[in-house]
């Protein structure tokens, strides 16, 4: 494992999600340090705290240092050249992890295309240094090896995109294929590790990895399941996270696309997790499914891991997240994927207890 220095906000869920994320991208963090502000113009940290940060890196010897923000290509340059390390910003870790994760030959590809566009918007700023003298000949290269490295990203680009069409068209080929058959697609979506593949599995009798760490899964698969004894289809596809950039939406186009022919799309929510973070995670989750295009009528919201939790603090989450105000369109369901408490088979204690929360019976009838 390689060993890394975090640089992180100051709020205890944010820190959590980036020992998360450097732990799944094989990063020991070594030392945090906290923040409220991580986006000055020059380094993303103050002047003053790039000499501390020096002096830690004399004493732990780190591989990286991890940057918890999205860096600007200039400000991850000026960084990199004042401290004579990697520096490995949010998107840079999320693409590691995705590049550890990824084994299907089509998320190698969405994997590889995002990894092209990160690469691509720094180039630019690399071919702009150059231009401007600030950076002679980056990597060894003179001005038109420069041109010819940009040029060559952009072909890499258009190839791979190609590639995923193709990939997308036999996408589309299974999909109507299914749609003859007239089953109801269920898709599985929500923040990264909030139990979609536990239920998947439980559902489907599958053994797909389901683990703590993040982005355990990233390539959709369905299967045929038999829910209130009818047959539908599930889909357990990639999750989401705070501060996914478009690209990296746009890249994982061909998987995520699943949602958008979904009958039904169940939004799971880790409901173990503090009010806080609930929150953050949800409207995060709202906006990538927007951007995707998921209508809102399709979503049903499931609070994941309720054994976890008391009744009292799930009535809260539910009127915190709004998800009572509207019973026709947001049916929260409570479920946990490990006790297999389902709502969806229809067997809880919860069903007595909040009767509100079960409209999603109507859904599959
Ligand atoms: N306590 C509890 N833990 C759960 C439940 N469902 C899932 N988990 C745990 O939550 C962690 C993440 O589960 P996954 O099923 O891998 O989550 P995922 O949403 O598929 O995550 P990604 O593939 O990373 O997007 C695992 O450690 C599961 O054992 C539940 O109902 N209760
Ligand atoms: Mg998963």
């Amino acid at each position: 494992m390689n060993s890394a220095i975090l640089i992180t906000y100051n709020e205890d869920d944010v820190v959590r999600e980036a020992l998360a994320l450097c732990d799944s991208a094989g990063y020991k963090v070594l030392h945090s340090i906290k923040q409220d502000f991580l986006q000055a113009p020059k380094y993303g940290i103050s002047t003053g705290k790039i000499q501390e940060l020096k002096d830690i890196m004399v004493s732990a010897k780190p591989d990286a240092i991890v940057f918890d923000e999205v860096l600007k290509p200039s400000q991850n340059y000026n960084l990199a050249s004042e401290l004579k390390m990697e520096i490995l910003d949010r998107e840079a870790l999320i693409l590691k992890i995705f590049e550890k994760r990824s084994s299907s030959a089509e998320s190698k590809l969405q994997v590889n295309l995002a990894q092209l566009r990160y690469e691509m918007s720094r180039a630019k700023e690399k071919v702009r240094l150059a231009r401007m003298g600030e950076q002679p000949g980056f990597m060894g290269l003179g001005m038109f090896e420069v041109d010819v490295y940009y040029n060559d990203i952009r072909r890499r680009i258009v190839s791979t995109k190609s590639k995923l069409v193709k990939v997308g068209k036999q996408h589309e080929l299974h999909r109507q294929a299914r749609k003859r058959l007239g089953f109801k697609i269920i898709s599985l979506a929500g923040y990264t590790s909030a139990g979609k593949t536990t239920l998947f599995n439980f559902l489907t009798d599958e053994k797909r990895d389901e683990s703590e760490e993040l982005f355990t899964t990233l390539s959709t698969i369905t299967r045929r399941v038999s829910i209130n004894q009818e047959a539908a289809l599930i889909s357990d596809t990639v999750g989401f996270i705070s501060k996914l950039p478009a690209y990296m939406i746009e890249a994982f186009k061909s998987t995520l696309e699943e949602l958008l022919y979904a009958d039904i799309v169940l939004v799971m929510i880790d409901a173990s997790d503090t009010l806080y973070e609930l929150q953050k995670k949800f409207k995060s989750c709202f906006k990538t499914l927007n951007e995707i295009g998921v209508e809102p009528y399709k979503m049903i919201f499931v609070l994941n891991k309720s054994e976890l939790l008391d009744e009292d603090y799930i009535l809260e989450i539910v009127d915190k997240l709004g998800l009572g105000e509207d019973k026709i369109k947001f049916f929260p369901i409570l479920i946990s994927s490990v006790l297999v408490n389902l709502v969806i088979l229809c067997d809880s204690d919860y069903f007595v207890k909040f009767p509100d929360l079960f409209y999603v019976h109507a859904v599959f009838q």
